[in-house]
């Protein structure tokens, strides 16, 4: 069956592969499972058609068959409960790694978030050079705890699971911050991560998108 996902006409961040179609396109690429994306507008997102599928009228969607989905961490889980290669069979490892998806959306991702917004949506605003570094030390100690548990090891529960595909993914937004590298083993870890030939396949895919030349390599 067909497998489906959406993705942005045009991202914003011109294809540097922040949006979160990339960690669906990731995913997709570690199954080896082939896909089709359909571009959207910024108003497409929002006309019923596409909140038929996506009631908050954001990308990306997933539709294979019957079924459509939404939020990638229910589409990433779809895709590793399916597929070999994303979740271990052994079931604590599995619930382990399952643990992972949820605490790298739930608990590291939200203050990452709320960085972002700082930087780019309250940059005039009479507060932001007070609040910018209150938000930065929340992400630094997200960070901190993160880095400790990782430790050396190269990847968060044995091998490469769905968990380190969105914790890789949620990490890489702070890339261009300069706090990843203040902490070196998460900062190989990511370069681990996009050193994964299934990512760097996403990475291309939405780059062509976003740059309208065809991938290479
Ligand atoms: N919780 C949902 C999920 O995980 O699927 C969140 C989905 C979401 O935020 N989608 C964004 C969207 O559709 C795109 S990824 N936004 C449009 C809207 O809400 O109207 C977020 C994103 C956008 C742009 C960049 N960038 O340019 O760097 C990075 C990430």
């Amino acid at each position: 069956m067909t497998i489906t996902i959406t993705a942005f006409e045009r991202s914003p961040d011109g294809g540097k592969g922040l949006a979160r179609d990339t960690r669906v396109r990731w995913a997709l690429e570690e199954v080896g499972q082939p896909y089709e994306v359909r571009l959207v507008s910024f108003r497409a997102m929002k006309e019923p058609a596409h909140l038929a599928l996506h009631p908050f009228g954001q990308i990306p969607t997933y539709e294979e068959g019957d079924l459509a989905l939404f939020e990638t961490g229910a589409i990433v889980f779809h895709i590793a409960e399916r597929h070999a290669g994303l979740l271990p069979l052994d079931a604590n490892a599995r619930a382990r790694a399952i643990t992972w998806m949820f605490a790298a959306l739930n608990t590291v991702e939200p203050p990452i978030l709320e960085l972002g917004t700082a930087r780019l949506l309250e940059g005039d605003k009479p507060w932001h050079a007070e609040r910018l570094p209150l938000v930065e030390d929340r992400v630094r100690g997200r960070l901190n705890q993160l880095s400790v548990r990782l430790s050396d090891a190269d990847w968060l529960e044995g091998a490469f699971s769905a968990g380190d595909l969105l914790m890789v993914s949620v990490l890489l937004r702070l890339k261009s911050s300069g706090i990843l590298d203040e902490f070196p083993n998460l900062a190989a870890y990511v370069a681990r991560g996009e050193a994964r030939p299934a990512y760097k396949r996403a990475f291309a895919a939405q780059l062509a998108v976003n740059t309208g030349k065809p991938p290479t390599g």
